[in-house]
């Protein structure tokens, strides 16, 4: 487009002003993942718009396109204003899809690297059109096992800039999910709002973002271990356009729905066949594997007196609870994987708990009591701070010999 400004050679007035806005949509798209949006959006789309988006991630990985809003002209066919889905950067490649009208398009995953994405609109008749977010597979990664471990793109190297990365785990029904962060170095909080608005990771309590937050974490502050309310959890990292550092990794445990009760005398431990579907009944014991599960016509279910199954006492907040160890063995022949979960009674109130005790809490409370340990006896690091100590003493010493010395002096020079 050209504008073209012409005066004459008399009166002149103050002029005008204009802006100006590139009308444009599609492009080529190369990040780890970005968001694709129609023109105007979250305002009507023009008519007439033809639209081609190219979605190139590394060669290793697949494009996931996740569909945010949606909303398009509706009719049957989808021939009037329409996104339309290619696995691979033209349309003579696989279609995956037409859609229109106000139901998002399903989530789309590529088997190639590429993604094509095509938004047109006929001539009458738009609306808000469409948001999505497409991620490289790096970047966006669904879990089903019962544990696992994951990491910030590139970990330990430093995380690409102007990423929205999302990480689910969804285990079956009836598990929970303990999360905890093994590393995290992002860019710090904002200094002035105090706030994680440069780079950070958000942990939601289900499989999406609507969910409620556990938390949102950056610079290298610890997150503490997390455990979902159900059978999701969301990770998600977001950067901003600079600065970058190591990122994070994560591990993370299914947590197995144990029922416990106790008497006097015994323990009471339950579990539903739903939630160990797989397992012999020789891999589900307390103490020891002589103290294994009885199968039931709805799972597992271990009746243990005190006296049989290494059950021990031991002083918990000035009370005497019994204690003891169940293990879960979800090993295979591929791979060595039993879960703990300490099993509490409280004889005398007959109140029961169970927990998981998981490698990597092990790990950070001997961790803890390493630090401890060294903060205490006798360390180094008290040796180093002495000379400190005593040179200050020297300084002041000289000080108060100097100030003597000059009164000395003056009472002097006055008796003179
Ligand atoms: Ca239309
Ligand atoms: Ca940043």
């Amino acid at each position: 487009m050209s504008l073209i400004f012409h005066s004459d050679r008399h009166v002149a007035h103050r002029g005008f002003l204009v802006g100006y806005r590139k009308d444009m949509c599609g492009g080529v798209l190369t990040g780890l993942s970005g968001i694709i949006s129609s023109p105007g959006y979250p305002g009507e789309y023009s008519n007439n718009a033809d639209c081609s988006w190219t979605v190139h991630v590394s060669n290793r990985t697949v494009v996931s396109l996740v569909f945010l809003d949606f909303q398009l002209e509706n009719n049957e066919g989808c021939n009037f204003d329409y996104v339309a889905l290619f696995d691979g950067p033209t349309v003579t490649h696989r279609h995956m899809g037409n859609y229109c009208g106000s139901n998002r398009p399903p989530n789309t995953v590529t088997t190639s690297n590429q993604l094509l994405v095509v938004f047109k609109s006929d001539f009458n008749i738009g609306g808000r059109g469409f948001k999505a977010y497409y991620y490289s597979g790096e970047c966006q990664q669904v879990f089903t096992a019962i544990r696992g471990n994951f990491t910030s793109p590139h970990y330990p190297n430093v995380y690409p800039n102007n990423i929205n990365c999302h990480w689910t785990i969804t285990l079956a029904a009836g598990y929970r999910v303990k999360l905890f962060f093994t590393s995290m170095e992002l860019e710090d909080r904002n200094s002035l709002t105090d706030e994680c608005d440069y780079d950070s990771v958000a942990v939601h309590d289900g499989s999406s973002e609507s969910d409620p937050l556990l938390g949102r974490w950056c610079g290298s502050e610890e997150p503490p271990s997390l455990l979902s309310k159900a059978n999701k959890l969301l990770v998600i990292l977001n950067t901003d356009r600079n600065f970058a550092y190591k990122g994070f990794s994560v591990s993370y445990t299914g947590v197995v729905p144990v029922n416990v009760s106790c008497t006097r005398t015994e323990f009471q431990i339950q579990i539903s066949q739903q939630s160990l579907p797989q397992l012999e009944r020789e891999s589900v014991y307390l103490g020891n594997p002589s103290c294994s599960a009885q199968m039931t016509p709805t799972g597992y279910k271990i009746l243990a007196r005190f006296v049989n199954c290494g059950t021990a006492g031991q002083k918990r907040r000035n009370i005497t609870v019994l204690v003891n160890t169940l293990y879960i063995d979800f090993s295979d022949g591929k791979q060595q994987s039993v879960q703990e979960y300490e099993v509490q009674c409280d004889a005398q109130r007959k109140v029961a708990s169970v927990s998981i005790v998981t490698v990597e809490e092990r790990n950070r409370l001997n961790e803890l009591a390493r630090r401890a340990e060294e903060a205490s006896g006798g360390s180094s690091e008290e040796e180093d701070s002495e000379p400190h100590d005593t040179s200050d003493i020297v300084f002041i010493s000289i000080c108060v010999l100097a100030v003597i010395l000059m009164v000395i002096a003056i009472v002097w020079l006055v008796l003179l």
